[in-house]
């Protein structure tokens, strides 16, 4: 059978078929034992679990049974983030969660067709939390509903969830290259190369923006203790919110989208791509099924939708921008444009040079913070003769402002971040010179240092080439430094212990 999965907005209703039925599986996987590897909990575990943070926020207690040894070593604590596995990991968890709620749905009588509905906060309207997952209660008035998480705070912490659209962008759809680099330029569309990483330092194009983002923009943190997140905003809490599924459907969706686009884009040939970390030694992509066995996968079987059994009611171009408009906004001809993407679908993306870094670490604490990064004039001089020389032949240098070694203890926190601002400016006076917005999910498992973890934090890769060719373009980039202003979205209380190690710009020339 090909199953179907659609708009949450669009499905005829707040509490539709798709969704009513939705939630009876979710209460029946609710309804099990932590030690069944189809329960819900255990699901979220297989993401990622904390037993601490999961006590302290009502999801553990000391009496739960714990799984098999065999069976937490098989499943738990899985999920592939700051690593190219990212989005077929991901896929592959969908798909076995889908597999278990289709499941119930069908036991229960439901439709056999049953899919996971998807959320595209990009839509018009549709940014706010679909109506079904803001309620306490079931659309009969009974006060469980099971698809209402208490620990869902939002943007401003307040309690009134959704996306605010103008801290999400759909950049990464334009990246061409699947793959990136981890050493300051672009991270790709879909991760940088590594082995099996449960939570890498440099997420993915697609993974930070808007995946991250929407994950901390939706779970907020704890306004009575911001050091408790909401439990989309942290990876290790993330999976026990019934809204998890439709945000990864949607991002999942993302990739067949940037794969259509044309020219096609390629997921990556190298074997160990494909054949993902257990082919090298390292841990196999394993979930738990309906019929009681596990289901083992390699990011080579997920790759192409065509050859799973479901697809997705919209994948009409989600992107503002198409591969190339970027070349056309430097003045390169369609043909020019043609030309290099015809040779370029594969591009070495290595060409990366560091044009300056700041001095020392920033502390973020309540507001906004500022510092200086000091330019190299023979790089700056690259990359404006890469911009002047862009109607020709060449195409023009990306420009990357990365934030390496945040570290800290709330993954709630957000910043918008700001670069060229001129001294006392209003950041919010200057959309044109916002560099993007970042949000932390994951900087408090990146921060830990025990016998997993190495402490290093998660490094931010934003791309600045359109801001620096507009102040190029201004006669504003021949100078010395560029100021960079990092705006809080919500205010950072002291002990979420946020820092920056280094706030540094690098060019990626082809
Ligand atoms: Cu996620």
């Amino acid at each position: 059978m090909q199953y179907t999965r659609g708009n949450v907005w669009e499905l005829g209703g707040d509490w539709a078929d798709p969704i009513l039925w939705y939630a009876r599986g979710v209460a029946a996987m609710k309804a099990r034992k932590l030690a069944e590897p189809t329960s819900w909990r255990f699901y979220g575990a297989i993401h990622g679990i904390d037993p601490g943070l999961w006590q302290q926020l009502g999801y553990l207690s000391l009496s739960d049974p714990m799984p098999s040894n065999a069976d937490v070593q098989r499943f738990w604590k899985q999920c592939q983030h700051g690593s190219w596995y990212f989005l077929p990991w991901h896929r592959g968890y969908v798909l076995a969660f889908e597999a278990n709620i289709r499941a119930i749905v069908t036991k229960l009588g439901g439709p056999a067709d049953w899919a996971l509905p998807y959320w595209n906060y990009f839509k018009p309207n549709q940014y706010p939390l679909p109506p079904a997952f803001a309620s306490p209660n079931w659309p009969d008035g009974q006060g469980d509903n099971p698809l209402f998480v208490q620990q869902r705070y939002g943007p401003q912490s307040d309690g009134n969830v959704y996306v605010p659209v103008d801290q999400i962008n759909l950049d990464a759809m334009t990246d061409p290259d699947f793959t990136g680099v981890a050493s300051g330029g672009s991270p790709g569309f879909g991760g940088v190369d590594t082995g099996f990483e449960h939570g890498g330092p440099v997420h993915g194009g697609i993974e930070s923006q808007p995946h991250d983002n929407v994950h901390g923009l939706v779970g907020g943190g704890d306004p009575d203790n911001p050091q408790l997140p909401g439990l989309m905003s942290d990876p290790d809490t993330a999976g026990l919110d019934p809204i998890f599924w439709l945000h990864h459907a949607n991002i999942d969706r993302l990739w067949e989208v940037w794969q259509q686009n044309p020219p096609a884009n390629v997921d990556p040939t190298d074997p160990n791509w494909i054949n993902g970390p257990g082919n090298i030694g390292e841990r196999v992509f394993s979930m738990p099924m309906p019929n009681g066995n596990p289901w083992d996968y390699i990011p080579g079987d997920m790759a192409d939708l065509g050859k799973l059994d479901y697809t997705y009611d919209d994948l009409s171009p989600a992107a503002p921008a198409q591969p190339g408009q970027r070349l056309l906004q430097f003045g390169a001809s369609p043909e020019v444009v043609k030309a290099i993407q015809g040779a370029g679908a594969v591009p070495s993306g290595k060409n990366v040079e560091l044009m300056g870094a700041n001095q020392g670490s920033l502390r973020i604490s309540g507001g906004e913070a500022g510092t200086s990064v000091q330019l190299d004039t023979g790089v700056r001089r690259k990359v404006t003769a890469s911009f002047a020389a862009a109607a020709e032949a060449t195409e023009p240098d990306r420009v990357f402002l990365n934030l390496e070694n945040v570290r800290g203890l709330a993954d709630s926190t957000a910043f918008q971040v700001y670069v060229g601002l001129p001294q006392g400016a209003n950041p919010a006076d200057h959309p044109e010179l916002r560099a993007g917005s970042v949000a932390l999910f994951g900087v408090r498992k990146a921060s830990l240092t025990d016998d997993e973890h190495a402490g290093k934090g998660l490094t931010f890769v934003l791309e600045i080439t359109k801001i620096v060719d507009a102040l190029h373009l201004g006669n504003a980039f021949d100078v010395g430094a560029l100021d960079v202003r990092i705006v809080p979205v919500r205010p950072v209380p002291e002990n979420a212990q946020i820092t920056i190690g280094r706030v540094s710009i690098f060019r990626q020339g082809r």
